[in-house]
């Protein structure tokens, strides 16, 4: 603490922060204080369960500078508290409802147990207005993860309902000066209210990306950074249909993670792509003069071969305010085992899109959700979900419950792998998937995460049978 306090006085008088060796605790640099977020109090001593209240309820909030805008939100924030547990953990939340819709609360990739997945097939799971449900599970993979409503989906994550879930590895060394960011948009009206779209068919198509951009619930927020000194971004996308194609000028990424957990080893990455739900762990190592900035870019993207491309858009404004240096890194590879997908069964999901009597209608296989039946599967069984965009569209492909690996055009897991449970699936192709049911039988949900159309019909079910 005391080479902490002597770094901010150098900052005071100086404006400059040149500390060392940084990869003692005692002079950790901290690059996020000015998009910081809310952390979620573990309530329980017990060193291996982490227990936290949450409550959805509308709020108010500042988004645009000076206003007040009227959201729902988590515990009064948005995005909502950044919970903090590390595997291994017994995580405890005790949910309740201060909104006057019933809701559900989704732990998006995390391995839960059927029943604490926050689908509303079961009546009780449904959480009615003014009511609670305790949400208890394991927490299996270190990861980031994210939480929201899945139900009322749409209209509730558009309105401020999604928040960070990090679980730690706690045999990870630092890497990097590590920063969680919430990717997100929101549409507000030039009096800074929530505007609500248009059902058209074009919206519904298209779906309804946010006018204003928000990281960890700011606009372009600042990012501190020493010069030469690596940082660890957590990145998720929590915006309805928005994609980020992440660009910071003059710099590549090492990804060393990607939904669950690290990669198989790391990899170089300029440009890379985030579809709504999808996580990053990221390692960059910012380089520029004391005093600069530079912005980290969200580039032009088109979701479908008919759509308009998205806007450039400043994320945030990274600030060099000084020099400083990391260490080596350790070996970041992960033995992760390659499914073997010989002689597994072929599952077709075609995400499709139609139109009745002019309302635009999407669903898996020509079905929309509700009329179709659910897919098979037993537990211990590999299965290949072979996903196809069958129009000109991008769909976000999500798997509730599971893990997959993504297969190459001869059956073989794409290297390094990655444990995903969101995928982009491009226009018109088809993207192969391996993914093996572990022990938790139940009704388990796959949907396309560009929300709108989810709503529309492009949503399945799973019965993974013991
Ligand atoms: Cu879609």
């Amino acid at each position: 603490m005391a080479m902490a306090r002597s770094c901010s006085i150098l900052v005071g008088m100086l404006g400059v922060l040149a500390c060392g060796p940084e990869s003692s605790d005692e002079t950790r640099f901290d690059p996020g204080k000015h998009l910081r977020l809310v952390e979620a109090v573990d309530l329980d001593p017990h060193p291996n369960v982490t227990s936290v209240k949450l409550r959805a309820a509308p709020a108010s909030v500042e988004i645009l500078p000076g206003i007040e805008t009227d959201v729902l939100a988590y515990s009064g924030s948005l995005p909502g508290p950044l919970i903090r547990a590390k595997r291994g953990d017994r995580i405890r939340i005790e949910f309740e409802n201060g909104m006057s819709l019933p809701t559900t609360v989704h732990w998006h990739g995390m391995r839960v147990p059927n029943d604490m997945d926050g689908v509303p097939h079961h009546g009780p799971l449904l959480v009615q207005p003014g009511a609670g449900f305790v949400y208890e599970f394991d927490a299996l993979d270190a990861s980031l993860f994210w939480y929201h409503p899945h139900h009322y989906s749409l209209e509730t994550i558009g309105a401020g309902l999604y928040g960070p879930l990090l679980v730690e590895d706690p045999d990870e060394p630092e890497l990097g000066d590590e920063v969680v960011l919430v990717l997100s948009d929101i549409s507000l009206d030039q009096n800074g209210a929530l505007y609500r779209h248009p059902n058209d068919r074009e919206t519904v198509a298209a779906g309804r990306d946010g006018n204003v951009v928000l990281v960890n619930g700011r606009m372009k927020p600042r990012l501190e950074a020493l010069s030469g000194r690596r940082q660890r971004w957590r990145i998720v996308n929590s915006a309805r249909s928005r994609y980020f194609r992440l660009s910071l000028p003059g710099h590549t990424f090492i990804q060393i993670g990607s939904d669950h957990g690290r990669i198989e080893s790391p990899i170089e990455v300029a440009e890379p792509l985030m579809v709504p739900g999808e996580r990053l762990d990221l390692l960059v190592e910012p380089r520029g003069e004391p005093g600069t900035t530079l912005e980290l870019r969200a580039l032009p993207v088109a979701r479908g071969n008919s759509l308009p491309q998205s806007e450039l858009i400043t994320l945030l404004e990274m600030e060099f305010v000084g020099v400083g240096s990391s260490p080596p890194l350790p070996d970041l590879t992960r033995p992760l085992a390659p499914i073997d997908a010989t002689g597994a069964t072929v599952v077709e999901i075609g995400l499709t899109m139609g139109e009745r009597d002019g309302v635009v209608e999407m669903g898996i296989n020509g079905i929309p959700y509700g009329q179709s039946e659910p897919l098979h599967a037993r537990v211990g069984e590999t299965q290949v979900l072979r996903v196809m965009s069958e129009s000109g569209f991008s769909h976000p492909f999500h798997l509730h419950g599971f893990v997959f690996q993504e297969l190459d055009a001869n059956g073989v897991p794409v290297r390094p792998l990655k444990l995903k449970d969101t995928i982009e699936v491009p226009p018109l192709s088809v993207v192969d998937l391996a993914v093996t049911y572990d022990n938790r039988p139940g009704i388990w949900m796959f949907h396309c995460h560009i929300l709108d159309h989810a709503e529309a019909g492009m949503m399945g079910e799973l019965v993974v049978s013991p």
